[in-house]
């Protein structure tokens, strides 16, 4: 499994196909907007306990010893790490709430891994560098606008509510954003590229929004 692979398992085509529908009839949006401070729940979410899968149905087995994180393009410190040196970083860890763009919203989920501002501090991204793309074992992408990853609460995730990640939830590591509708998080993350022009991932290009704000229902673009 690699990165160029295609993240669509025989037989999603069909899932893929709706949810492309579902964006152009502009489903599930209410028109509201809310703001963080006042409200816990964005617009047109509910709430669940349990904790979906989401994906296209390719779930990469990524064995420790052969995982990798780059990072590359618009950076002064290439990063190619290991697990051992990726591990060997210092930790963070974040309680944080996240929303998924199909609706369902899930509370207080503990998030441990390595903080997107130790992994910027160490890779240097030059001036020229405004945006950033994350590519997945699993072969899928999306895409962020520098600012957007530069947060203190943003990981690179190895652990979930204190146990390690299961592969299902995009282990051995993923992105979390919790500001930002949940697609936005690649699961089986491996390269962090970053880039002087924006280029739409694997849902952006298929009608999803570019920002993915939930508090103005950034849901279809
Ligand atoms: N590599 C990869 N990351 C991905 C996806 C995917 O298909 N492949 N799906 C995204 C979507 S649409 C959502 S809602 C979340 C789901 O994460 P979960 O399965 O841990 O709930 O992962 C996001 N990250
Ligand atoms: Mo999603």
């Amino acid at each position: 499994m690699d990165e160029t692979a295609n993240p669509i398992a025989p037989g999603r085509e069909k899932l893929v196909a709706r949810k492309q529908e579902w964006a152009r009839d502009g489903r599930l949006l209410t028109g509201r907007t809310a703001r963080p401070e006042e409200e816990r729940l964005p617009p047109g979410q509910r709430l669940v306990s349990d904790f979906p899968v989401l994906d296209l149905g390719v779930q990469p087995d990524v064995a420790r010893d052969r995982w990798r994180l780059r990072l590359e393009g618009l950076v002064s410190n290439r990063l190619a790490l290991d697990w051992e040196a990726f591990c060997a970083l210092p930790q963070a860890e974040w309680l944080n709430d996240i929303h998924c763009v199909t609706a369902w919203s899930r509370y207080d989920n503990v998030w441990r891994g390595v903080g997107a501002m130790t992994l910027l501090e160490m890779a240097q991204p030059r001036r020229e560098a405004t945006h950033i793309v994350f590519h997945s074992y699993d072969g899928y992408t999306t895409n962020v606008p520098l600012e957007a990853f530069a947060r203190p609460e943003n990981l690179v995730a190895t652990h979930w509510n204190d146990a390690p990640l299961e592969r299902v939830h995009g282990g051995p590591a993923r992105i979390v954003i919790p500001h930002l509708y949940f697609w936005k998080s690649a699961k089986w993350v491996t390269r962090i590229e970053f880039r002087a022009e924006d280029q739409p991932g694997f849902w952006e290009v298929r009608g999803y929004h570019n920002n993915a704000d939930p508090w103005t229902e950034e849901r279809y673009g």
